[in-house]
């Protein structure tokens, strides 16, 4: 059995904090979201799906719902639905660590995704992959190219299927045949803890061996300026309703380029906003 997956709590050494995600593939900031956040992460989720049930279907039968089964609700491009998402996609730490562990191979990053997920009881324990797949004709080297956040809002426990991950396990195309299970850890997270990883770490979602617990998500991606984003952040958030957002929120959103890719008219995409 294989190391486990370092774990800092804050203040977190940015140095440490790097080293582990770029080198050992993943790391666990504990307390990266206090609780009163996560609380109103559940109940604007649980109000915007009670509001519009027709999303959650339409996520249920998306290409990613296809994916995760129909034990997993999900509810996707949260800055766009939810006045919460800001603060949890702009986490200090994580943007920060993103931007200095993507350095080597862009000088802009962009938001992949940011997504509830709901693996309600019965879900299965999925199988071990790479999120790097989404770009599985890219040759995957030593710097990574996209992280992965896996924030817990409620406890991940063993039982209700907290995240496995294989340690050491990136820097190959996500086309590699997965390691065996007797590589992969549990990570188990207590709410606002936050699982950091490389895009191109083995990992999956756990069983949900419980009767009656559901494990909330909030996941998100930060990838290279260049590489496509598997959200389509200027439709989710178009500029009729970016006006006024963070300009960080904006970059990571697509209203940004890397060189000469992303413009608009050839220029910078934030003069596609209104009074800008
Ligand atoms: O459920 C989890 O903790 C991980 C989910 C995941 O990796 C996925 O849905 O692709």
């Amino acid at each position: 059995m294989g190391s486990t997956v370092p774990r800092f709590a804050p203040p977190y050494d940015p140095d440490a904090l790097d080293a582990a995600v770029r080198d050992r593939g993943a790391a666990v900031l504990e307390a990266a979201y206090p609780p009163e956040l996560c609380s109103t992460f559940l109940g604007q989720v649980a109000a915007h799906l009670a509001a519009h049930p027709e999303e959650g279907e339409y996520a249920a039968r998306s290409v990613l719902g296809g994916f995760q089964g129909d034990t997993t609700a999900t509810l996707h491009a949260l800055v766009g639905v939810l006045d919460c998402a800001p603060e949890l996609v702009l986490q200090r730490d994580i943007v920060d660590c993103a931007r200095r562990v993507l350095r080597p191979l862009s000088d802009t990053v962009l938001l992949t995704i940011a997504e509830y997920m709901a693996r309600r009881p019965g879900a299965h324990r999925q199988e071990l992959h790479r999120d790097t797949f989404s770009w599985r004709h890219f040759p995957q080297g030593e710097d990574p190219i996209a992280l992965t956040v896996m924030a817990a809002m409620s406890d991940f426990t063993a039982a209700n299927g907290a995240t496995w991950v294989v340690p050491d396990s990136h820097g190959g195309p996500a086309t590699d045949p997965a390691p065996d299970w007797s590589a992969a850890h549990q990570v188990e997270l207590a709410a606002g803890d936050a699982l950091l990883f490389r895009a191109d770490t083995f990992h999956a979602g756990g069983a949900n061996t419980t009767d009656d617990q559901t494990r909330h998500i909030f996941s998100m991606g930060l990838q290279v300026g260049w590489l496509r984003q598997v959200e389509n952040g200027t439709l989710s958030v178009p500029p009729a309703r970016a006006h006024g957002l963070d300009p960080e929120l904006l970059e990571l959103l697509g209203y940004s380029h890397e060189l000469v890719l992303g413009l608009y008219k050839g220029g910078h995409p934030r003069h596609a906003l209104a009074g800008s």
